[in-house]
């Protein structure tokens, strides 16, 4: 019988979690023979709600999961985690900054780093989703020194989805047709997506679209989609975050597709410019349970000011983090 892998999941009472938890149960993580140990965390006032989760988990009767454990102590979350899911954040309230935000998640994500850093398990993979995400990741990174800090990544596969999902649309044909989309920069509205590079079964997109749609439609759209939802929906997207979060993980350990490449938020080793360290979004693929910033893309003018304002944007919020002693 294959090794269990151990899980530890942020915020497991919360709206992304309910979707996500379950999908992991039933084996879209890893893969149909590989059974999962959950650890979920929380803090001390959802500790009941979590309780009433980890009974759903239980009365699925999922054939892969081998235990659930809930905890308010990241130092017992995160024992022997192999990968872990850092949803859970303080959200945004009226009248709060982006500034107040950072200085809000600054105590968890610094907490859950040295926690991570102390008792997870020696091959652990992180993925953060919780906001501002790849802000946070570079807490929880540097408060790790030593977790190799390639493990910290951050959540920019939604935003890479979402992009596929808008060229499907355009060009009429189904989201599998779809490779070699990027979004670069920050999981924030100045993330750039690209498609530059895309193919529709293997034909350039930028010669199935006229560039008008692309500048004034495509990439506003995936840029405002998260506002999108909670117009429409009256709650932030949840069903199809923990979707790409399960995405995400799934291609870093099992690997992208030959022929085709996906976004996430990783410390740059200063390809494209990017400030080494930052944790910024790029086209990687993966294999071996490694990525590998996809090398030799040239982003041309317009592309390259996008790109540019989005890490100027995560410059920033390095900045007000350091400054605040986080990192
Ligand atoms: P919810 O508010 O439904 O759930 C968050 C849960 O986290 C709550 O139950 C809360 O008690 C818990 N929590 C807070 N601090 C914690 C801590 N220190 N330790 C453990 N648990 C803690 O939010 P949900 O809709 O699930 O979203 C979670 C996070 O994902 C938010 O920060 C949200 O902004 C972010 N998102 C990120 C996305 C991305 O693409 N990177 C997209 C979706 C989502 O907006």
């Amino acid at each position: 019988r294959p090794v269990p892998v151990t899980v530890a999941v942020t915020g497991g009472a919360g709206q992304i979690a309910y979707g996500l938890l379950f999908r992991i149960a039933s084996g879209a993580l890893l893969g149909p023979d590989t059974p999962v140990r959950l650890r979920l965390l929380e803090i001390p006032a959802a500790v009941a709600a979590l309780e009433g989760v980890a009974m759903e988990l239980e009365d699925g009767a999922f054939p892969l999961l081998e235990s659930v454990d809930i905890s308010d102590d990241p130092w017992l979350g995160f024992s022997g985690a192999n990968i872990a899911l850092l949803v859970g954040a303080r959200p945004r309230t009226s009248g709060m900054e982006r500034s107040d935000l950072l200085a809000a998640n600054g105590p968890i994500f610094t907490e859950q780093g040295a926690a991570i850093n102390a008792v997870a398990a020696d091959d652990v993979k992180v993925l953060v989703v919780g906001n501002p995400a790849n802000t946070n990741a570079f807490i929880a990174m540097t408060n790790a020194p030593d977790v190799p800090a390639a493990r910290f990544t951050a959540m920019t596969r939604l935003d890479h989805n979402r992009a596929i999902a808008q060229l499907a649309k355009k060009v009429g044909a189904p989201a599998a047709d779809i490779s070699r989309m990027t979004v670069w920069g920050n999981h924030s509205a100045t993330q750039y997506p690209d498609l530059a590079h895309a193919a529709v079964a293997g034909k350039p997109a930028v010669e199935l679209v006229e560039s008008s749609w692309v500048t004034e439609d495509f990439v506003p759209t995936v840029q405002q989609r998260g506002t999108a939802i909670i117009q429409a929906r009256g709650a932030s997207s949840a069903a199809s975050a923990a979707s790409a979060a399960i995405d995400h993980i799934r291609d870093w350990a099992l690997g992208t597709p030959q022929g085709d490449w996906v976004s996430m938020a990783v410390p740059s080793d200063g390809s494209y410019g990017v400030p080494e360290g930052l944790i910024s979004s790029f086209p990687v693929t993966c294999a071996n349970g490694e990525y590998t910033i996809v090398p030799g893309l040239d982003p041309d003018d317009n592309a390259r000011a996008r790109i540019d304002a989005s890490v100027a944007e995560l410059v920033q919020e390095r900045d007000a983090v350091i400054d605040l002693g986080f990192a």
